[in-house]
C-alpha cells in the first residue's frame, strides 16, 4: 500500500513538472502554411498557390517576372511577439531545371520590427528543385535588430537575372531546441512512469 502511494506521489511530481515546463516553454508560431495567399508582392514577381507543396495541399509559389529584386510580404497589422523563439524554419525548393546556371539568385529573407529595425539572412539554402527546410537561427545574425517582440513584416527577397520560381511553403518560428528537449525528456518520464505503475 505504502509503495502504490509513492507511485502516485511520483506521477503527481511528474505532472507537475511538466506543467511548470509547458508554461514557461514557448510552443512554435506559424508564420504561414500557404494554404491560401494573403502576401503583397511588388511589380518584379507575382505569387499564386500551387499544388506542388511541402506540407498540407498547397505552397506559395513566386515568380520572377521583372528585372529588378522581387519581393513577397507578410505584414501584420498587430505587431508579433517573438521573444521566446530562436529560429525561422521553412520549406522551399526552386524550378531550376538548367543547371548550367551558376549566377547568384542572392535569396534573402527579411523581418522587420515596429521601431523600423529590421534583421536579414543572406543566402539560405542551395539551389534545389527538391523540398529543401532550412532552419535561419536568430543567432546567425551578426548585427541587427533585437526587437523580436514587436515583428511586423516578414519578406522573401530574390534578385535573378532570369525568369525562375521559387516555392515556399510552412514557414514558422520555433523555440529554442533545448527547451523542446526538455518538454520530451518530461514526457518520457511520464510514460515510464505511468509504465511503472501499471
Ligand atoms: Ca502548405
Amino acid at each position: 500500500m505504502k509503495m502504490k502511494m509513492t507511485r502516485w506521489l511520483s506521477v503527481i511530481v511528474v505532472f507537475g513538472m511538466i506543467a511548470i515546463l509547458s508554461a514557461s516553454a514557448s510552443a512554435a508560431i506559424l508564420i504561414d502554411d500557404m494554404e491560401e495567399i494573403v502576401w503583397g508582392t511588388d511589380p518584379d514577381c507575382t505569387i499564386a498557390l500551387d499544388t506542388d507543396h511541402a506540407v498540407g495541399s498547397y505552397s506559395g509559389r513566386v515568380d520572377y517576372i521583372g528585372t529588378g529584386e522581387g519581393q513577397v510580404i507578410k505584414t501584420y497589422t498587430t505587431p508579433q511577439d517573438w521573444s521566446s523563439q530562436s529560429a525561422v524554419t521553412f520549406w522551399y525548393k526552386y524550378d531550376i531545371t538548367d543547371f548550367s546556371w551558376t549566377s547568384t539568385i542572392y535569396p534573402r529573407l527579411l523581418v522587420h520590427m515596429d521601431d523600423g529595425s529590421w534583421n536579414s539572412w543572406y543566402g539560405f539554402g542551395v539551389k534545389t528543385t527538391d523540398w529543401t527546410e532550412v532552419t535561419l537561427n536568430f543567432d546567425d545574425i551578426s548585427s541587427g535588430s533585437s526587437a523580436w517582440n514587436e515583428v511586423t513584416r516578414v519578406e522573401f527577397r530574390l534578385r535573378p537575372d532570369k525568369a525562375i520560381s521559387l516555392y515556399i511553403d510552412h514557414i514558422q518560428v520555433v523555440p529554442e531546441p533545448a527547451t523542446v528537449c526538455l518538454l520530451g525528456l518530461g514526457s518520457l518520464l511520464m510514460i515510464r512512469r505511468k509504465r511503472a505503475a501499471a
